[in-house]
């Protein structure tokens, strides 16, 4: 009775530490989560989601591989002139044989597609803290509009560190911005926008191509994202702020010049 007592006793003591234990880890986590924003880049989710798929469909393929061979094996001709004869399956293992591989196939397929709209939601969930940049498309060039106004046309450029947000429409036809190095493609259409985003962590270039036919120069219709360090990033945006307003200046210095010479004469 005493040593029951004791047991019990323990059994409440470890419990209640492990569960202690257990709280304060999670809290930690969640400091450390919230100190820290993550980005949940989709273009990891996609590469882990495509090499889980290779994996699964190369061993269905050898695993069927083998049965075939088995079969084919266990089945051939033992003697001349042997004639063959198909064995009767018992119900249990017609339904055995039917239903097992529908079974494995389908929870494949299903675990696969939960695991594509976990990362679609990835896709669509954009990080607040963001660089957003307004894109046309039209036969057959990317015009890429800043916050600013700075525009440029088939170059992207963009800080590294920063996921980038596209908002897109198009002028003519439907096009489809492509950087298969971020993993991502979405159509851009004229009288709708769309969007993508992605994470460009370090400096590089990345091709950008269209992935619509819209028309004879489809295939021409190629581009670049270039990701500068932050620093090479904000001097040549400040470069290209300097050059839009040279260019906007003798715009506005005649707007006021021009208002005299609109006032009516005095008669
Ligand atoms: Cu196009």
């Amino acid at each position: 009775m005493h040593k029951q007592q004791v047991k019990g006793t323990i059994r409440r003591t470890l419990t209640a530490v492990c569960g202690s234990m257990l709280a304060a880890s999670s809290w930690a986590a969640g400091v450390a989560q919230s100190a820290v924003p993550k980005i949940n880049d989709p273009a990891r989710g996609w590469d882990s989601l495509w090499h889980e798929v290779i994996v699964d469909i190369t061993i269905i393929g050898i695993l069927f591989a083998v049965v075939t061979a088995w079969f084919v094996f266990s089945s051939r001709r033992t003697a001349d002139n042997q004639v063959g004869a198909s064995p009767k399956l018992t119900a249990a293992s017609a339904v055995g044989w039917t239903v097992l591989p529908i079974f494995i196939f389908l929870s494949i397929d299903l675990y696969t597609a939960a695991n594509g709209w976990v990362l679609w939601n990835h896709y669509r969930d954009v990080p607040a803290d963001r660089l957003e940049v307004k894109l046309e498309s039209g036969m057959y060039s990317w015009d890429y509009t800043y916050p600013n106004g700075v525009r440029t046309q088939n170059e992207l450029i963009v800080p590294a560190g920063k996921p980038v947000l596209l908002r897109m429409t198009s002028r003519d036809t439907l096009h489809s911005h492509y950087i298969p190095d971020f993993r991502v493609k979405e159509d851009s259409m004229p009288g709708r926008v769309t969007y993508l985003w992605f994470y460009p962590t370090k400096p590089g270039e990345h091709l950008v191509t269209c992935a619509e036919y819209c028309g004879v120069m489809h295939s021409y219709m190629a581009g670049r994202v270039i990701v500068k360090s932050a620093d090479e990033y904000a001097a040549w945006m400040k470069q290209e702020e300097t050059q839009l307003a040279a260019a906007n200046a003798p715009a506005e210095a005649g707007t006021p010049a021009a208002k005299p010479a609109a006032k009516p004469k005095k008669t």
